[in-house]
């Protein structure tokens, strides 16, 4: 692959980090200034701790590390620094309030978009490529989806509205692919903004595997449930059966039972569960417990990314399902476009060349691995990014969901989690060994 002219990702920074804003201004000038402060779940922050931490991190990565400028307001470090002060904690912190925050955040803005005209692209590794700027634009957008989250959980009438995808004939090909063994490239060294734990390309070996073409749908799903799975100590891990029984899950999040049929809030809004649709909100561990039922298991991160990017015809990794050129409307659900996942058989231009269906966009995928280093990792540019959460404690997810920008979304992109979360945008596929 060549290299990307300098002045092309200039602009795409610029783009990206304007993307960012816009998102973020539609999710805090939707709901009233109350709802800014207030904390809807206490897995979440207030909305107006995730605005002004955008800011703070945007000035401590493209003003202080890129620029070298002075702290502009060096008090609030500690308010939004994420390892200081646990989410549930930060409703009591002395915040800027919405107008500050929003101020604050502007003007970071104004100077970094100052930094970014005058900041050679070369060089240095923060700037090379424009790597700090990408890195700001994708965290401005993980914060865009986590106050989605915020949203999905704060009760009351609708403040976000969006139009659904288009309706398509139910998904009919093959229920499963058929994916060789052998070498396979994961990782990158070559994407300019990925994250460091996607690097650096490295080999893996695969047995031959079989993978769900399409995404776990709530119809399947709720054939689990109505055949007893949540009753079923067999289909669960230990701490899975554990977990649900003392929390009381029977169903996914936001479900639940009414007049014979399953009901769903979504957005402020209740409907009927549509069957088609990826399912959402589930934890790991009901993913793993519906594979099991299903005769099946989840697939690991390696085979999720085989499945994703191996293009058999000429044993390379592509950087999507569909090749190397950056996601369209056509190819996947993400962005925020749409508030909810599309049903199985959207996307055919999506496909891989195996045919896989939907791993881009619509729900962010659990895999059955735990969150780990590459071979030749190397924390870059903060550990807190990555490296203090490698271990067994975290699940990895892939795929990205509907509520992802694209730039932060790419066939390496590695999500993690507590397998016990599920207000996240969190669905599966289910895989089988040959
Ligand atoms: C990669 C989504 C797990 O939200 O905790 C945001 C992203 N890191 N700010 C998170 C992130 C720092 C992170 N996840
Ligand atoms: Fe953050």
């Amino acid at each position: 692959r060549s290299p990307i002219d300098p002045e092309i990702l200039r602009e795409r920074a610029l783009d990206a980090l304007t993307t960012a804003r816009d998102r973020t201004a539609l999710l805090t000038t939707c709901v009233d200034e109350s709802d800014l402060t207030a904390q809807h779940s206490p897995l979440m922050s207030p909305l107006v701790w995730d605005l002004a931490h955008i800011g703070n991190q945007e000035e401590l990565w493209l003003l202080r590390a890129v620029a070298g400028r002075e702290a502009i307001r060096p008090e609030i470090d500690g308010l939004y620094d994420a390892f200081e002060h646990p989410r549930a904690e930060r409703p009591s912190l002395p915040l800027l309030p919405p107008d500050e925050a929003r101020r604050y955040a502007a003007e970071v803005r104004g100077r970094a978009l100052d930094v970014l005209e005058r900041t050679p692209l070369t060089g240095r590794r923060l700037t090379e490529a424009g790597f700090a700027f990408g890195m700001i634009a994708q965290h401005e957008q993980q914060h865009d989806e986590t106050m989605l989250i915020t949203h999905q959980l704060r009760k009351g009438p609708q403040a976000l509205t969006a139009p659904d995808p288009e309706p398509v004939t139910p998904y009919d090909g093959p229920s499963e692919v058929f994916v060789p063994g052998g070498p396979f490239i994961m990782g990158t060294s070559t994407e300019p903004w990925a994250l460091d734990n996607e690097r650096p390309a490295h080999q893996r070996q695969v047995p031959p595997f079989y993978i769900d073409a399409v995404p776990v749908t709530n119809g399947a799903y709720t054939a689990f449930i109505e055949d007893g799975g949540y009753d079923d100590e067999r289909w669960w891990s230990l701490e899975g059966w554990a977990h649900i029984r003392k929390h009381g899950v029977e169903a996914p999040l936001f479900w639940r039972r009414e007049g014979g049929q399953w009901l769903r809030r979504r957005f402020g809004v209740t409907e009927v569960v549509p069957p088609d649709e990826p399912v959402l909100h589930v934890c790991w561990y009901e993913a793993d417990a519906y594979a099991r039922w299903a005769g099946r298991r989840l697939p690991t991160e390696i085979e999720w990314e085989k499945a994703a990017r191996h293009d058999p015809a000429t044993g390379r990794s592509r950087r999507y399902p569909w090749g190397e050129a950056d996601p369209t409307p056509e190819h996947a659900n993400l962005g925020q476009r749409h508030l909810r996942p599309a049903p199985v058989g959207s996307y055919p231009a999506g496909a891989s060349p195996l045919g896989v269906r939907q791993l881009i966009g619509d729900v962010w995928e659990w895999t059955s691995s735990d969150f780990l280093p590459y071979p030749g990792f190397t924390a870059f540019p903060y550990k807190e990014y990555s490296q203090v959460f490698f271990g067994p404690e975290y699940k990895v997810l892939r795929g990205g969901s509907f509520a992802v920008d694209q730039v932060a979304c790419r066939g390496t992109f590695r999500n993690w989690d507590y397998p016990i979360r599920r207000q996240i945008f969190s669905g599966f596929r289910t895989a089988r060994d040959v």
